[in-house]
């Protein structure tokens, strides 16, 4: 049996004006999650974080921000949710928002130096101050980094994480704030110009081994656009131009066989907006890739 996981429903969709992500949780697990890990030999569990009692998602839109008070509040709930000792957390969402409450959970849970893998078109590294669309999705990145734009909207986060032991990659919309504080914070980037030249290895590989040297836990953040768009049309925020199904699976795979992997958020996909299922269904592929699923046996190789 390996370590157990716990599947933690966060139904989430205050990040973005469009409706859906709320489905996010019951698609994933209709399309049979849990079943797909427990073949592969993990033990199971589930819990779920319920929707904080605020005013009706939308209501609440302040100045140019949508829902802050219901992000506030679902911040602080996740922030709140104290993971099983031992247990691996896979979060389903939910919109991306919902890294803002789990990135900083996660990094508070042991004194290892905390790092994350951004898988995603976008940097969501946007403040309160430099959204020009309102949608707080968009923000995250700036929030757990530490910025302090979210004084007064957002909670304190419970722990803050290093720009530089952040890897986005996938990148290709990123909004011209967003590009000034990626490169402010050092935050480390493979965008898809790199990684149609180079491939999505090298910077996934040079990432692992610092993890690895530096006895770090490792968070995926995993956005469904990420994806290309002809692969994974469940996601409201689609961008050309994404990875292709097997730099996803191989990504999945390399992460797999590094053993680094320490938590997991699953965000912005979109059910209503899917095709006969077969986002949330490549989703649940692409995990179980990650836990171990390999097209032939193969000696786990580290590094
Ligand atoms: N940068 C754009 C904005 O701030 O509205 C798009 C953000 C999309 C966020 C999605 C989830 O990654
Ligand atoms: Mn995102
Ligand atoms: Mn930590
Ligand atoms: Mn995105």
């Amino acid at each position: 049996m390996g370590r157990p996981i716990q599947l933690i429903d966060v139904p989430v969709q205050s990040g973005a004006r469009r409706r859906g992500c709320v489905m996010g949780p019951d698609a994933l697990r209709t399309a049979g999650m849990a079943e797909v890990l427990t073949d592969l030999g993990y033990g199971v569990s589930t819990a779920s974080i319920n929707p904080p009692a605020t005013s009706p998602d939308g209501a609440d839109t302040s100045g140019d921000l949508h829902a802050p008070e219901a992000c506030a509040a679902w911040i602080a709930a996740i922030q709140a949710y104290d993971v099983p000792a031992g247990a691996l957390p896979i979060f389903l969402g939910g919109d991306h928002l919902l890294a803002a409450g789990v990135v900083p959970a996660m990094a508070s849970r042991s004194d290892r130096p905390q790092f994350v893998l951004w898988l995603d078109a976008h940097s969501d590294i946007h403040t309160p101050a430099t959204t020009t669309s309102g949608n707080l999705h968009g923000t995250p990145v700036a929030y757990f980094t530490g910025a302090p734009e979210f004084e007064g909207v957002f909670p304190p986060p419970r722990a803050t994480v290093d720009p530089g032991k952040i890897l986005m990659l996938g990148l290709r919309s990123v909004d011209p704030d967003e590009k000034a504080a990626l490169v402010r914070a050092g935050v480390v980037t493979a965008d898809m110009r790199t990684i149609d030249e180079h491939g999505i290895a090298p910077p996934l590989r040079r990432f692992l081994d610092e993890v690895r040297v530096a006895n770090g836990d490792l968070h995926v953040s995993l956005d469904v656009d990420f994806l290309d768009p002809s692969i994974a049309p469940a996601v409201g925020t689609t961008v050309p131009g994404g990875a292709t199904f097997r730099e996803a699976h191989l990504v999945m795979e390399m992460l797999h066989d590094s053993g680094l992997v320490t938590s997991l958020d699953i965000a912005e996909l979109n059910p209503f907006l899917d095709e006969r299922g077969r986002t949330t269904s490549l989703i649940v592929d692409l995990i179980a890739s990650l836990f171990g699923k390999a097209v032939l046996d193969r000696p786990t190789r580290r590094g």
